[in-house]
């Protein structure tokens, strides 16, 4: 799978993850954009040591990803890991700036589409994130629909995540996956999830409720020789959960403030989450970090089961 890196780009693994490729390890690739612009410091930091350390914990090798000063790593230390979380000048890069970012020498922060064409690079096959990006409420106006789908479509890489935010318009984003032939699993439930809710009130296209199960699907869309990635919905411990009624208003409140600040383009979906946070008084980021935890643990499960 793996191929080998052109010494023309500036790519780079960490010690462990490097030693974990030189034999064979599972590893887990995670996205820098949660930690940049998904979440505010210090939880920011807090859940990305607390999901690494979980990912070890179940026996694989974590692999956070992010272009710093031109260089795309793969892996980042204790050091760069926590001058990320502080950093406030990242660029959020997608599909179509990865590239700039590293041509540029600037330091950028990875969305679930570049993460995906940094770890398919690295060959590693297994990434946990929190939410996808997917077609925005109203999409039909804005044309607001997240590169993550189209690169889901396209690059072999399984993306554990808990579902699609309600900010989103989730039965599109379902259809748009469907269009693109991505999988659509959800752990060991028949509803899709809708990330800070366990229900979204939609049925999931696909249910699996083993690791081993989710191994087996993909190596046999491998053999059958079906590129792309596949998406699986991991819903929220309930107990973390907040229920998608009460969602729903501070939903709708965080689209019209939006609105009302002219929000567009790759702005929009910080600014929702940010909005969300202050709304629910910091309650939407403790069910955020309790839900990417639980996603880096199937995740690594799903990596020890590929193997
Ligand atoms: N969902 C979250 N936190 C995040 C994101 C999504 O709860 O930080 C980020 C992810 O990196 C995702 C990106 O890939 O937002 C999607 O952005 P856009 O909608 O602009 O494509
Ligand atoms: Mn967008």
């Amino acid at each position: 799978m793996t191929k080998p890196v052109s010494p023309l780009l500036p790519m780079e693994y960490s010690d462990e993850v490097a030693a974990a490729k030189a034999r064979n390890a599972p590893i887990v690739a995670l996205e820098s954009t949660i930690i940049t612009h998904g979440m505010p410091y210090p939880g920011n930091l807090e859940m990305a040591r607390s999901v690494e350390a979980i990912i070890r914990q179940e026996g694989a090798v974590p692999a956070t990803i992010a272009v710093i000063d031109g260089v795309l790593h793969i892996g980042l230390n204790a050091d760069k890991l926590e001058t990320l979380s502080t950093t406030t000048g990242a660029m959020k890069v997608s599909r179509a700036d990865i590239a700039f970012a590293i041509a540029e020498r600037r330091t950028g922060a990875t969305t679930v589409a570049a993460t995906m064409i940094a770890a398919a690079r690295a060959g590693i096959r297994v990434f946990a994130t929190g939410g996808i990006g997917g077609v925005h409420r109203k999409a039909e106006e804005t044309f607001d629909i997240s590169a993550d789908l189209e690169e889901l479509g396209r690059t072999g890489v399984i993306v554990v995540c808990a579902g699609a935010k309600a900010i989103l318009d989730i039965p599109k984003t379902l259809e748009v996956l469907e269009t693109r032939g991505v999988p659509v699993v959800t752990y060991d439930s028949d509803i899709f999830p809708a990330f800070w809710s366990r229900d979204s009130g939609l049925k999931s296209p696909l249910m699996l409720n083993s690791p081993a199960a989710i191994a087996n699907f993909q190596k046999t869309r491998d053999l059958l020789g079906i590129d792309g990635g596949m998406l699986i919905a991991n819903p929220v411990p309930a107990e973390s959960e907040i229920a998608r009624e009460e969602m729903e208003i501070y939903i709708k409140r965080a689209i019209d403030n939006a609105d009302r600040d002219d929000i567009t383009g790759k702005a929009v979906t910080p600014y929702l989450l940010d909005s969300i946070y202050r709304l629910t008084d910091g309650r939407s980021l403790e069910t955020n970090i309790a839900l990417v935890e639980n996603n880096a643990r199937l995740a690594a499960e799903i990596a020890v089961a590929l193997a």
